[in-house]
């Protein structure tokens, strides 16, 4: 038994189990699992049983990998193992520490009983990863802690403190010090009674049944629309609590199955794996040291400086601001400030809180004040003459070791690192706007960048509570190359005959939080006209539409000026359909003597998708990106592309790579825009010819 280590004390046989680092359920454990209890019941010496997990926890729960290989249903499975523990003459006590999980919590509620320890935390975080409690979570956890309690455990899926449960017989007991003793004290016990009780046996009395169901189904219809899991939960809650134990089973397995097989647990399971597959990178090992990072100075106080500030402050961090002006200074200042007011006022920061961390920052206008700190990062206008005089200055101020990071969002790193003499230490920082609220952090890595310069970043990314993608040096890193392509559908579109309004409903209706032109409205068109000016020097050979020039020539740059694709009133945000625009599309048209057509959305969405995957396969072959993973990652943290969609990555996968490929050639016949744009890529080309995915698989990004 690799994973168990069988010990009597006393009259008691512990069987401590072990599979790092969670304790997940695995083919293995459980195999070994099993057969532990089954020598525990066959030891005359043994006279009650308890399960504790090794190292401090008890386990995490499934192993999630196993629902793609399909080894979850190997026996001995998780419900046979539940079914043995159930069976087992001599009563069996769980030992929670740490946590339990899932699976992990499913299993201590088959156990006759349950101690756990005072910091042990618990929960059943299926719905997470688009799942149900698939081991009888729904069925037992309603009949100890109630339907209410369930439904509320189940729906929020996060691990809570076992103290929630003090007025439930969830527990038996709770030991302040040596859970094992104290288990194994409380087996003997249990052992001399001679009870065998088990939740399956309790009736759930809830005169509130329906009542309590229908609403819980209402929001999970409307809170949740997209997942189906939700209401599953609800409607096996709904079983347990109206049918017998078994039929409530059979109802929960019939759900969880359907769960399984769906694209939405696919592509959550997808995002479990791929945040994490994200912090590898191949050639860094983990060891690698770290240099310490105990403060930070940002350069620039405009929205971008303050908002990377602010989540350099949220981590404890004390954090120069540095501005060229007081005036400049005392705007980011109050722009720092305001957040943690909001904060207090929306009741989500204690106000003392937030005076600590405001306490952190020090607004400062002397590159002096900063040499000390330990990394500098620089969110200065993109422009590389001003990034070319800030980086000079921090070569001659930055102590030796400091890691200077560029807040850049496309000019090339290996260039602003030639401006050092330490293009080691120098690395690409790209936060996304609002930086206090986006997820994605894309961290560049240049030419020459230290391997302890990228690991000590990636760590630091992590501690400002970022999902952090590492990208190679090209424009516009990952995520703003593919979003050109995209950008550069949409307009083409425009030309072709489709409105402003209808691509954006098309995508919004598709799942992404915004259409191309109200994103565009929110970014600022100039950004997009700035980019393309460049390319029309750098790559003459590149076709874009011009119409989204027109629009910026009317100063029209979105919501900043009250006007872009869209009409704004000044406050408001929403995105009022705009006569000037429909007027300025239509002479562009005529101006070109495109010949519009009806175009559907299931062509817009296409195309804008597909433009993104085709990108996001060259960008995977020239090893800008790491792994498929990583792009999709990119794109739902910073992009909204919907999360229960995986990823355009993964969603080419889901529709598959041939029919992308089908698609693209379908686009490349029409002769409208730019018909090279749908030339597969070579990767592309290739996995589609070999019925290849992107994702080696959806368990476990690699
Ligand atoms: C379930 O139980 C279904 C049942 O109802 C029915 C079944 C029939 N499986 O997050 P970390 C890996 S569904 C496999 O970085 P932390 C993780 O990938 C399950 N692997 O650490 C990572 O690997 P790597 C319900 C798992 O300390 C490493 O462990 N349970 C699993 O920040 C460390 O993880 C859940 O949904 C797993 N279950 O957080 C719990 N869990 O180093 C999911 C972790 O190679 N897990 N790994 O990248 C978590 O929420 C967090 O991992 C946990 C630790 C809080 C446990």
């Amino acid at each position: 038994m690799k994973h168990v280590d069988y010990a009597l004390e006393g009259n008691v046989a512990v069987l401590a189990f072990a599979n790092p680092p969670v304790n997940s359920l695995g083919f293995a454990l459980r195999r070994d699992l099993v057969e532990g209890l089954e020598r525990a019941i066959a030891d005359p010496a043994a006279k009650a049983i308890v399960l504790i997990g090794a190292k401090g926890t008890f386990s995490a729960g499934a192993d999630i990998k196993e629902f793609v290989t399909g080894e979850i249903a190997r026996a001995p499975s998780l419900w046979h193992m539940i079914t043995a523990i159930e069976m087992s003459p001599k009563p069996v006590v769980a030992a929670i520490e740490g946590l339990a999980l899932g699976g992990g919590l499913e299993l201590a509620l088959a156990c006759h009983f349950r101690v756990a320890h005072k910091d042990a935390k618990v929960g059943l975080p299926e719905v997470k990863l688009g799942l149900l409690p698939g081991a009888g979570g729904t069925q037992r956890l309603p009949r100890i802690i109630g339907v209410e309690g369930a439904l509320n455990v189940m729906l929020g899926g996060t691990p809570l403190p076992i103290a929630l449960f003090a007025k439930s017989p969830l527990f038996d007991r709770v030991a302040d010090a040596d859970l094992r003793a104290a288990a194994v004290a409380f087996a003997s016990e249990a052992a001399a009674k001679g009870e065998l009780p088990l939740i399956r046996n309790i009736r759930i009395r809830e005169p509130n049944i329906e009542a309590l169901c229908q609403f819980a189904r209402n929001t999970a219809r409307t809170a949740f629309a997209k997942y189906p899991a939700p209401l599953a939960i609800v409607e096996c809650v709904y079983a347990a609590a109206t049918k017998k134990f078994d039929d409530g089973m059979a109802e929960e397995a019939k759900q969880f199955r359907a769960l399984v097989e769906g694209p939405e647990s696919a592509a959550l399971r997808h995002i479990f794996f791929g945040e994490r597959a994200a912090n590898r990178i191949a050639d860094v090992p983990d060891d690698t040291p770290l240099r310490d990072i105990r403060s930070v100075a940002v350069i620039g106080g405009g929205m971008m400086g303050t908002g990377i500030a602010i989540c350099c402050l949220n981590a404890g961090l004390p954090t120069h601001l540095l501005e060229v002006s007081q005036d400049a200074l005392d705007r980011g200042v109050a722009r720092v400030r305001e957040n943690y007011e909001g904060q207090v006022k929306k009741g989500k920061m204690k106000p003392d809180k937030a005076a600590e961390r405001v306490a952190l920052l020090k607004p400062t206008l002397s590159y002096d004040d900063i040499g000390g700190d330990d990394i500098v990062i620089e969110a200065v206008f993109e422009d590389m003459g001003v990034k070319e005089q800030v980086f000079r200055k921090l070569d001659q101020v930055m102590k030796p070791g400091a890691i200077l990071a560029t807040n850049t969002s496309m000019l090339d790193i290996n260039h602003i690192a030639a401006f050092t003499r330490r293009p080691a230490d120098v690395i690409g920082t790209h936060f996304f706007s609002p930086a206090q609220v986006m997820k994605l952090l894309e961290v560049v890595r240049g030419a020459k960048t230290a391997k302890d310069v990228l690991a000590t970043t990636m760590k630091l990314a992590k501690a400002l509570k970022k999902t952090a993608v590492v990208s190679g040096v090209c424009d516009g890193f990952i995520g703003n190359r593919m979003i050109e392509q995209y950008s550069r559908q949409a307009m083409f579109l425009l030309e072709e005959g489709a409105s402003v309004q209808q691509v954006d409903a098309a995508v919004e209706k598709f799942g992404f939080m915004m259409g191309p032109f109200r994103m565009s409205d929110l970014a600022g068109n100039d950004i997009g006209a700035h980019i393309r000016k460049r390319r029309y020097v750098e790559t003459p050979s590149v076709i874009y539409s011009k119409v989204a020039d027109k629009l910026c020539d009317l100063g029209r740059f979105g919501q900043k000026t009250s006007a872009g694709w869209y009409d704004y009133k000044p406050g408001d945000r929403t995105a009022y359909p705009s006569s000037v625009v429909d007027e300025l599309v239509a002479a562009h048209r005529a101006s070109i003597g495109v010949k519009t057509r009806k175009i559907d959305d299931r062509e817009i969405v296409d195309r804008l998708v597909y433009a993104l995957v085709n990108e996001g396969a060259a960008i995977l072959e020239e090893g800008i990106a790491q792994r498929a993973s990583d792009i999709d990652m990119v794109y739902l943290m910073g992009y909204g592309f919907p999360i229960y969609r995986g990823g355009p990555m993964l969603y080419a996968d889901t529709v598959g790579l041939y029919a992308v490929v089908q698609r693209m050639r379908q686009f490349a016949a029409n002769p409208h825009g730019d018909p090279a744009a749908w030339k597969p890529s070579p990767l592309l080309a290739r996995l589609a010819a070999a019925g290849g995915t992107f994702n080696a698989n959806t368990g476990g990004a690699a």
